[in-house]
């Protein structure tokens, strides 16, 4: 995949697909780190004018983009049934897949690059970072909700986009194959970092042999739910819809769990240069907490509860883990925007991480109240 060409792609790509009326922009939007995400607006024949998202999925990450298409098809139509039923509105409620005009659920370009597009959901916001407390609050409803919605999807049907995406035993095997091959001879200058890692290996463990002896269940879960894959109603303040189902994978629901506290509940950004500003907020945390296990409705179980803090634990040294390989690999997998970008992103993590170990006794007093 090369850089985006706004003005190639207008004439090109949005024109294959099914948009109604003419279309009189083409930005870049929002912020993040795998697809590249446009924003197309069409004028209407009537008056007014209609938004849409068009993606080029990232082929280098989603090797087969038919069988990511076709769950993403078969998740929402399925979330579209379930929204119906309670009386919501699955246009907003659910990502609404535009198909291109000859009927396929994605475009294949001159380049062999893969696209798709989305109905634009109006009147909604998605976070970088927790402005308001209760926007959190409502977003770990919404996950939680999101998990129940899914929980009869029958998950044998499911592609796994990618394979052992949380499975943080071989995300820690990837990570020492990294540092043993420094292909960007970066290592001698993360010593610490690495150290760092390779001190948590008993960890990386815990999830993973949970799932084997089947402490807890595998369910039909998200994988990646940071708080900006989550759009909030303007009007009402709920989490309205669950977006960026590439991974909706069989998973545990401590994935989905601990990688929201990990982004959300961070005092950071996920960058922030500055590590003093990096720590985990215990109220944040606990609201999440609390917001999840309301929205899951009792489906959880009380391992799973207990398995919280270790899931968001996991879930932020697995990223910080991935983000340090990535530096280590020369940039190959998330985009950066300035250099030693993974770097600063690998520290906050590891910051969190060490944070979060220093206030272990606080949040499993927290997550035991909701057990
Ligand atoms: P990536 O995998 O690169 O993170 P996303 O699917 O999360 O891509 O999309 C990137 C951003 O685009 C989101 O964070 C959100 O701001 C916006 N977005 C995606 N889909 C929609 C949609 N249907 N309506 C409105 N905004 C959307
Ligand atoms: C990526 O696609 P996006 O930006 O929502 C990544 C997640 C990471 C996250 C870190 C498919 O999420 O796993 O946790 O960056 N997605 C993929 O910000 O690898
Ligand atoms: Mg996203």
């Amino acid at each position: 995949m090369g850089s985006i060409n706004t003005d190639e792609i207008c004439a090109g790509v949005a024109g294959s697909f099914a948009l109604e009326g003419e279309l009189t922009e083409l930005i870049s939007y929002g912020s993040g780190h795998i697809n590249d995400t446009l924003c197309a607006t069409c004028r209407l024949p009537g008056g007014g004018t209609k938004r849409y998202i068009l993606q080029r999925m990232n082929d280098d990450i989603f090797r087969n983009p038919a069988e990511l298409m076709e769950n993403v098809i078969n998740v929402t139509a399925f979330l579209r049934k379930k929204i119906l039923a309670a009386g919501g509105d699955p246009e907003r409620e659910t990502l609404n897949v535009v198909k291109t005009r000859d009927g396929r659920n994605f475009l294949t370009d001159e380049n062999g690059d893969f696209w798709r597009a989305y109905v634009f959901i109006e009147d909604a916001t998605s976070f970088d970072q927790v402005e308001k407390p209760e926007d959190f609050y409502n977003s770990a409803v919404a996950f939680g909700n999101f998990q129940r919605l899914l929980s009869d999807y029958p998950a044998e049907t499911l592609h796994e986009t990618i394979k052992n995406f949380h499975n943080t035993v071989s995300r820690f095997e990837d990570f020492k194959k990294a540092v043993a091959q420094d292909v960007a001879g970066r290592a001698k200058e993360v010593q610490e970092e690495i150290r760092f890692v390779l001190d948590r290996e008993a960890d990386c463990h815990v999830i993973c042999d949970a799932l084997e002896k089947k402490e807890i269940p595998l369910r039909v879960t998200h994988n990646d739910t940071k708080l900006n894959n989550i759009l909030i109603d303007n009007r009402t303040g709920k989490g309205l819809c669950v977006i960026d189902l590439d991974t909706v994978m069989p998973g545990s629901a401590l994935y989905d769990y601990g990688d929201s506290i990990r982004f959300g509940a961070n005092t950071g950004a996920e960058d922030e240069k500055n590590l003093e500003l990096v720590s985990c907020d215990l109220e944040l945390f606990e609201l999440y907490t609390k917001g999840y296990t309301e929205g899951c409705a009792g489906s959880l179980t009380e391992r799973e509860i207990r398995l919280m803090p270790m899931g968001a634990k996991l879930m932020t040294l697995e990223c910080g883990m991935r983000f340090l390989t990535d530096h280590l690999q020369n940039d190959v997998y998330f985009k950066i925007h300035r250099e030693n970008h993974n770097l600063d992103r690998a520290r906050t993590q590891f910051k969190l991480v060490a944070d979060m170990e220093e206030k272990w006794e606080r949040m499993n007093e927290i997550v035991e109240k909701y057990a």
